[in-house]
């Protein structure tokens, strides 16, 4: 049994963690940093804790520091949010080892699907289809070479321990390798302290899908069906949608049994989330596996009905899933916009500063995840992002004007955020009909430059 847990997190998703904790009769110790004294998720928690000084590696990153915390006020469990030390293993270890139930999958898995290159050569050798590219890392420039004359150029170094697009690089022809190989490597080993690399083959603006996974630690794994996550800048998502519009149904039932089979090839438990990157001839890869909640869950959460961070909970504790993937119906439709505190007319720069006067939305299909409040600090410290605007209907076209509606009731005065970029995408003709991939939001910006809407 968990009666008590410590969230090593801040901002919204603490907040969204202590919200279920309060209704399934489990006290709450919040920790957070002297930036965030007067932050909601250490004022709405039962007990706080503070752990460090504002800088990431201080606090939210402090491992000791968290530990001892939950050491201190007889916490049961930790659970790690997305971000900071989610899908850090020595994190999941040193939690297991000091007695603590980590809220995540084993430190064995984090580390298993960490390895980007070693996840891709598993599923592989299980028929799961991967892009083309190298079987494992890739050992020297000759042989890099080598590999990519044989699935052609253009092709993608990555990172075997990377994430986020960093330790990532594109490369035309041969003439390029050396250069963006040794910049790949050097990357790699500044970002993840390893300069393992792998090589695919390039795909030019594809969708990204992901199925969102849960599975128990008796070995039962359900799909909670897709997401598309295309809408991006920088590898950062602002906008996401479920289920995936322009998905045909075809394709959609192979993408949940390729995922419940990774799953079940590496023995899978706790909330996941498996990407894959879909091109324009309908071919679907499997990218890499996420070890954590992830931010877009409410989305999964309004079409399928389910607390994602209720199960997670719930099968931390050990328990079977209590629900049958045959129970569980999709209904309806869920965009997410994601509100940042960043200025779009200065290349979206993030934009602190303290919220003057705020007014958030409300009505029937219309939700909030966030954790500020009128008077409230933004602090350069963190994630720019501040609120996430959710929408739900019957119809994503129903959806899009429910958006619509609640961005333009959305007051934040006092700093910048991304909102008005939100609203004019709500009324661009490719997003409405749904045909947008991951080169789509660098055009639209573009595009807006081009009329004037933003500088
Ligand atoms: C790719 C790709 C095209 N071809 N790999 C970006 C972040 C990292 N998770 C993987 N990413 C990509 N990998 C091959 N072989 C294009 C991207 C990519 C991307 C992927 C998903 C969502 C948005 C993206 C934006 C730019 C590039």
């Amino acid at each position: 049994m968990i009666e008590k847990i410590l969230i090593a997190n801040r901002g919204e998703i603490a907040v969204r963690i202590i919200r279920t904790c309060k209704e399934m009769g489990i006290a709450t110790v919040a920790v957070y940093s002297t930036a965030d004294r007067a932050a909601l998720h250490a004022s709405l928690a039962d007990e706080s804790v503070c752990i460090g000084g504002p800088l990431s590696k201080d606090s939210y990153l402090n491992m000791n520091a968290i530990i001892q915390a939950a050491c201190n006020t007889g916490c049961d469990a930790i659970h790690p949010g997305f971000g900071f030390l989610s899908e850090n293993s020595a994190f999941a270890r040193l939690v297991e080892e000091c007695g603590l139930i980590f809220i995540g999958p084993s430190a064995k898995l984090i580390d298993l699907l960490g390895n980007k290159s070693q996840a891709r050569k598993i599923m592989k050798d299980n028929g799961i289809p991967v892009i083309p590219g190298s079987k494992e890392t890739v050992t020297s420039v000759e042989h890099g070479k080598q590999i990519a004359a044989e699935i052609g150029y253009p092709v993608m170094i990555k990172a075997s321990n990377g994430g986020g697009g960093r330790g990532m690089r594109l490369i035309h022809d041969e003439a390029e390798f050396v250069e963006q190989y040794n910049n790949a490597k050097a990357e790699a080993k500044a970002c993840f302290g390893d300069d393992d690399v792998y090589l695919e083959k390039y795909i030019e603006n594809p969708k990204h899908i992901e199925v969102q996974l849960i599975g128990d630690k008796h070995g039962h794994v359900i799909h909670l069906f897709e997401r598309d996550c295309s809408f991006q800048r920088r590898h950062q998502k602002m906008i996401e949608e479920a289920p995936c519009h322009i998905l045909k149904e075809e394709m959609r039932q192979k993408l949940f049994n390729d995922a419940l089979k990774a799953c079940q090839i590496v023995g899978y438990y706790s909330v996941g989330t498996i990407e894959f990157l879909v091109d324009k001839n309908d071919n679907y890869y499997f990218m890499e596996m996420n070890t954590r909640i992830q931010v877009e869950h409410p989305i999964t959460e309004m079409i399928s009905g389910v607390d994602i961070v209720r199960l997670q909970i719930q099968v931390a504790m050990g328990n079977k899933l209590n629900i049958k993937q045959e129970d569980i119906k999709q209904n309806g439709y869920a965009l997410e916009c994601r509100i940042n505190a960043e200025d779009m007319n200065k290349d979206f720069a993030p934009c602190p500063g303290q919220i003057a006067f705020m007014h958030i939305p409300g009505g029937r299909g219309v939700r909030i995840d966030s954790a500020i409040y009128n008077g409230y600090k933004v602090t350069p410290y963190y994630d720019s992002m501040i609120l996430k605007l959710i929408t739900f209907a019957p119809t994503r076209l129903e959806c899009i004007k429910k958006m619509r509606v609640a961005l333009s009731e959305l007051i934040i005065d006092g700093i910048e955020t991304n909102a008005k970029f939100h609203y004019y995408v709500m009324y661009s003709r490719e997003f409405i009909e749904g045909r947008y991939d991951t080169g789509y939001c660098d055009r639209f910006i573009k595009e807006l430059k081009d009329n004037g809407s933003i500088v």
